[in-house]
């Protein structure tokens, strides 16, 4: 086993500074480099240490022959080719659990955001609307709305969790119907959808949930429905999205996630109906310490014997059946 680490995009400062420091770590170059570093160091790569944002593509595996492990700090790990990691018998790990309160109380802060126009409303002061208008116009109450939620794992239980608390009437879609959930199971996007006031999406992304709430979902959802993405930008057809929001086929719109980020489309910043986040959900001191840890733990486990904490579940690893 190569015990050489290869940081793969920016890391938390001090993650990689840790990686410099206590390993044998070198990092991908950016530009016109990169070709010749991965000619010259590809071959005794070991392990990448890498983000959701950035990831490992099967382009890049290709290029790293000894790799056997790749350590993800954030628990989507969408932009990594996990079939061609299984292919090479590549483990993957992620950092779930230690992030899902932090990304759970968000699709909260966002969801009575949007509905009670908080941002909007802070933009009023500071302009110094309130003299002159008197009052803010109205809002939307957030308690007692029926939410579905769209995948019903650790986030999207713990977003329902949180909403019991708000007299929220709670339904979902996923995959299949979780055993044992005492909410009421949708069978497709669209049917969750038109039963709703507020779509809350908390599932994966990559190929096999690409534009799982598409128009024809945001339609069911109709002119008085919220839609709020914490999940990947990807999940949501983003194009039909910016459209029902400017012609009111939807109400409104909280988002921390987009198709193509940091690009938000300047049709969706000129709407005042959306509350839109820079993808922060999990990025909290605690939570992002956390998650730090839970990576390294991960390196660790890996050169110490091959495993790791918390692998993907799509990668087997390697002696578990
Ligand atoms: C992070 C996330 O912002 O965990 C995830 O999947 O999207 C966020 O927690 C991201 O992973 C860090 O780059």
């Amino acid at each position: 086993m190569s015990r050489r680490i290869l940081q793969v995009g920016p890391l938390k400062p001090s993650l990689a500074a840790t990686l410099t420091e206590r390993y044998d770590a070198l990092v991908l170059p950016d530009d016109d480099t990169r070709a010749a570093f991965l000619a010259e160091h590809g071959p005794s790569i070991g392990a990448v240490v890498t983000t959701g944002r950035t990831g490992v593509p099967a382009d890049l595996m290709a290029q790293l022959p000894a790799l056997g492990a790749i350590v993800n700090f954030g628990v989507g790990y969408d932009t990594t080719d996990v079939e061609a990691a299984a292919a090479r018998g590549v483990l993957i790990s992620n950092t779930p659990d230690v992030l899902t309160d932090c990304v759970a109380d968000t699709a909260i802060g966002l969801t009575i955001d949007t509905l009670r126009r908080l941002s909007d409303a802070d933009r009023f002061v500071r302009r110094g609307d309130w003299p002159e208008a008197g009052t803010y116009p109205l809002t939307r109450k957030v308690s007692g709305k029926r939410v579905g939620i769209v995948g019903l794992g650790r986030i999207g239980q713990a977003i329902a969790t949180r909403l019991e608390a708000f007299g929220c009437p709670i339904s979902y879609h996923s995959r299949r119907e979780v055993t044992g959930s005492p909410y009421i199971y949708a069978a497709s996007p669209a049917d969750l959808a038109a039963d709703v006031d507020i779509l809350v999406v908390a599932t994966s992304g990559g190929s096999g949930t690409q534009h799982l709430v598409d128009r024809q979902v945001l339609e069911a959802l109709g002119p008085e429905g919220y839609l709020i993405n914490i999940a990947r930008g990807s999940v949501v057809d983003q194009d039909a999205l910016v459209d029902l929001l400017r012609t009111g086929g939807i109400a409104g719109a909280g988002l921390d996630v987009y198709t193509d980020e940091p690009t938000v489309p300047a049709d969706l910043m000129a709407l005042d109906n959306v509350v839109l986040l820079p993808h922060l959900a999990s990025g909290t001191v605690e939570t992002r310490a956390a998650m730090e840890q839970l990576a390294l733990d991960n390196l660790d486990r890996w050169l110490a014997d091959g495993t790791v904490l918390t692998p993907v579940p799509e990668v087997t690893p390697r002696g578990a059946s």
